[in-house]
């Protein structure tokens, strides 16, 4: 098996030969194709055999230098078609190096093997899609608040080789409880190629308002005498509601997340065991606090302050409940930036007190953290965290 030439240029290189095989009658014989080469050279391979993609080869990683062509993919008695795709990685070190076909032996067989054609190219299977006739682009916010009243506009275009769309109609598919005006202008009368037009509706999102909403945009129109659409999806979130003017407690508040290493985090509890609402009322060396949060390190509560709140104050500890075992640390988060983080504090620590500015903040995060060493009897308590806020 011959080589025309070994090409170092920067590209992908198609290397092909035929073999004309005269394998004897009544034997088994297994051959392989093996490519050799210094690894220092930097190019990649792909393998063809009458059609069917052998492997790839890797010549500066290797491991694999030898590639069995079973019988059937083979013709032992006949032409066989052998291609090689290379690809150099650099300028200069490029491949291919020496490719053999190998025998791997030769047994006494009464196994005759048919041929395997492999599958032809399919034209019409891989011809690119035809390109569509108008677009649609729908503009929508990010996301919007309980009840929120927007804009939204739907920009169609055809394309400047697409034939003029006529009797553009749009129409928006909203969640359940969204409602939109008529779009405005209700029709337009055509588009020609190169052009587009813009239809807008007043939206209200529903109270409340789910985490995630699809709106679409479909448009509608006759074009080349057919009825042809075209159509746009968006996905909006929501803001979470703004915590009350005053001072409010997070147990009080809603969570735009939250975990917990046992069970998940109590409001107004312990965390107790890991079910829901079986704590104890949170108890710090002996007081005993009516509100408050019952977690197990590692810990994360998530609030929205939507830039409304002042200051934070929670005081924190290990609960009771695990006597004098455990070890934590309580740290309060704001957008990502550690505003404090406590001391260890152990089962046996008095409750320590905690009061940072939050001005301007958007989240914040209570974090319980399990001081290094593990979080068993980690039952962290943040005893009345309160943000005061302005509404
Ligand atoms: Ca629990
Ligand atoms: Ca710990």
């Amino acid at each position: 098996m011959t080589l025309p030439a070994t090409d170092t240029t920067p590209r992908v290189s198609w290397y092909a030969t035929d073999v004309t095989l005269n394998l004897p009658a009544g034997q088994d014989t297994s051959l392989g194709l093996t490519i050799s080469d210094n690894p220092s050279r930097k190019y990649r391979a792909e393998i063809f055999v009458n059609g069917w993609d052998m492997g790839n080869y890797v010549n500066y990683v290797g491991p694999q230098h030898r590639f069995p062509i079973p019988n059937g993919v083979l013709n032992p008695d006949g032409d066989n078609d052998i291609k090689i795709a290379v690809w150099n990685l650099d300028g200069s070190t490029g491949g291919l190096g020496t490719v053999a076909l190998t025998n791997y032996g030769s047994y006494a067989s009464s196994l005759t093997v048919a041929q395997n054609g492999s599958p032809r190219y399919n034209g019409a299977k891989y011809k690119m899609p035809k390109a569509p006739g108008s677009s649609v682009d729908l503009q929508v916010p990010g996301s919007v608040s309980p009840g929120q009243q927007f804009t939204a506009t739907a920009t169609v275009s055809v394309p400047v080789d697409g034939a003029a769309a006529k009797d553009v109609t749009a129409a928006l598919n909203l969640p359940a409880g969204w409602t939109a005006s008529d779009s405005t202008p209700a029709s337009v009368d055509k588009i020609v190629g190169g052009e587009s037009a813009t239809f807008t509706w007043s939206i209200t999102a529903p109270t409340p308002v789910a985490k995630v909403n699809a709106l679409t945009a479909t448009a509608t129109m006759q074009q080349s005498a057919r009825q042809t659409t075209a159509s746009d999806e968006r996905v909006v979130g929501a803001i979470p509601p703004l915590p009350p003017a005053g001072n409010d407690q997070i147990s009080d508040l809603p969570w735009l997340s939250s975990t917990n290493g046992w069970g998940p985090v109590e409001r107004d509890e312990s965390v107790g065991e890991n079910q829901p609402n079986d704590g104890h009322p949170i108890t710090i060396n002996g007081t005993v606090y009516a509100k408050g949060l019952g977690t197990n390190s590692p810990s994360d509560v998530a609030v929205y302050l939507g830039g409304t709140c002042s200051e934070f104050t929670a005081t924190v500890g290990i609960d009771d409940e695990k006597g004098n075992a455990g070890t934590v640390t309580f740290s309060v988060v704001l957008d990502g930036k550690v505003l404090t983080t406590t001391a260890t504090i152990t089962g046996s620590s008095p409750a320590v007190s905690i009061d940072v500015p939050v001005t301007g903040g958007q989240v914040l995060d209570l974090v319980v953290g399990d001081a290094g060493d593990g979080n068993g009897n980690d039952h962290g308590d943040w005893a009345n965290p309160v943000v005061t806020c302005a509404g």
